[in-house]
């Protein structure tokens, strides 16, 4: 165990009292402010004291009393708890590159970040994202299934990673650019994002469980906000309508429609709800690259470039909230939340232009008695 260089302390050792600059890097990693020694031998005598520091710090993140920012200010109640180690995808099942990348960078699609032309898919690959997106949406099912007060958003993932593999699918979102977790778990003022970890679902949370599968050279990307246990109505509300933002916006989507009127659609009904639209993340296209071309923000008035086309594809993903539109991130560089701590929905669905509409790729297909919304209200 090496220590990291800071600036001047006193020693923690008991009654050493020497100017100590070496800093304990687990400390570091965990959060713990004030723990230096002044060299490497007085380290060493501390460990089997200094590490029960350690064994606190992390019993109280899993308690989700531990704040590893102190200096963060959060918008809301909800907190951090510990995440659990990284789950391991077989050899066995193909993946997109940025799963091998150390860093987690989709080169593929950054070779394409400049481009605003969008994908016209022929047969095989429009047959490949049918495939992919109605295995995601059993993914997805199986998640909801075990939604309930106390389970972890953690066992979430698991579940969420196990589905995948029985179905030979990568779970797209780990390690694209380095997302540590299988799905993306956003609890009350989550936006979108959020890293499952160890805090029970509790009595009254909105859960939004968002899926990407990655199967046979594509992707499939849909997520829907689930209730806990007995919510106020004034959730009930913001998730009915956020649904309604998506199916309408849905309801119009054909070839010759611009990709931005999709955006006045969910702004209008949000609007009309007393509800604000998140501007900061939009939906995407979506084939063999997990994000590209086009862009389709949800707010009103955009700027969006492109018109439909049959053999398009992509999500429309729509994050509506109580107050505030304006969004910021946690300290772990991807839990995005309002700003106001109010609480935000989501939905979304992958969809293919069809020559007279679209096809939802990710349609409920089977009347399977999974847990939706709609069955609560
Ligand atoms: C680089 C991520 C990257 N991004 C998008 C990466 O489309 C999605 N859901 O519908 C979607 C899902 C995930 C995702 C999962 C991980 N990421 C997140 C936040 C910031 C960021 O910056
Ligand atoms: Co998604
Ligand atoms: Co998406």
């Amino acid at each position: 165990m090496a220590t990291t260089i800071a600036a001047a302390r006193v020693c923690e050792t008991p009654g050493c009292n020497t100017e100590a600059r070496l800093q304990c890097p687990t400390c570091i990693k965990l959060g713990i402010v004030g723990s230096f020694f002044c060299n490497q031998e007085c380290f060493k005598n501390s460990w089997d004291e200094h590490k029960k520091l350690h064994k606190k710090a992390k019993e109280k993140h899993m308690a989700g009393l531990y704040n590893p920012w102190p200096d963060y200010r959060f918008t809301g109640p909800l907190r951090p708890y510990q995440q659990s180690p990284r789950r391991i995808v077989p050899e066995y099942i193909p993946r997109p590159d940025y799963a091998k990348h150390t860093e987690g960078i989709p080169v593929s699609e950054r070779q394409m970040k400049e481009t605003t032309s969008i994908k016209v898919l022929n047969e095989e690959e429009q047959e490949g994202m049918r495939v992919a997106c109605q295995l995601g949406r059993e993914v997805l099912d199986i998640a909801a299934n075990a939604i309930e007060v106390g389970v972890t958003t953690d066992e979430i993932d698991r579940i969420v990673h196990e589905a995948c593999i029985d179905r030979e699918c990568y779970p797209s979102p780990l390690n694209y650019y380095e997302f540590p977790k299988s799905c993306c778990t956003s609890v009350n003022e989550v936006i979108c994002h959020g890293i499952p970890d160890a805090r029970p679902l509790k009595d009254g949370d909105i859960l939004n469980v968002d899926v990407t599968v990655y199967h046979r050279g594509f992707h499939g990307d849909l997520n829907e906000t689930f209730f806990v246990g007995k919510v106020s109505d004034a959730s009930k509300e913001l998730v009915k309508t956020t649904y309604e933002c998506l199916m309408l916006s849905i309801n119009e989507v054909k070839p010759g429609v611009r990709y931005r009127e999709m955006g006045n659609i969910i702004q209008q009904h949000a609007q009309a709800h007393g509800f604000s639209v998140v501007r900061g993340y939009c939906g995407h296209g979506i084939h063999q690259l997990f994000h590209t071309a086009p862009s389709v923000p949800h707010y009103a008035k955009n700027k969006a470039i492109g018109v439909m086309k049959p053999g398009h594809c992509f999500t429309i993903e729509p994050m509506i909230s109580e107050g505030t539109w304006r969004d910021e991130t946690w300290p772990d560089s991807w839990t995005a939340v309002t700003q106001d701590g109010k609480r935000s929905a989501q939905f979304e669905h992958t969809l293919l232009v069809t020559e007279t509409g679209c096809d939802i790729l990710t349609k409920r297909t089977k009347a399977n008695g999974q847990a939706h919304f709609l069955d609560q209200m």
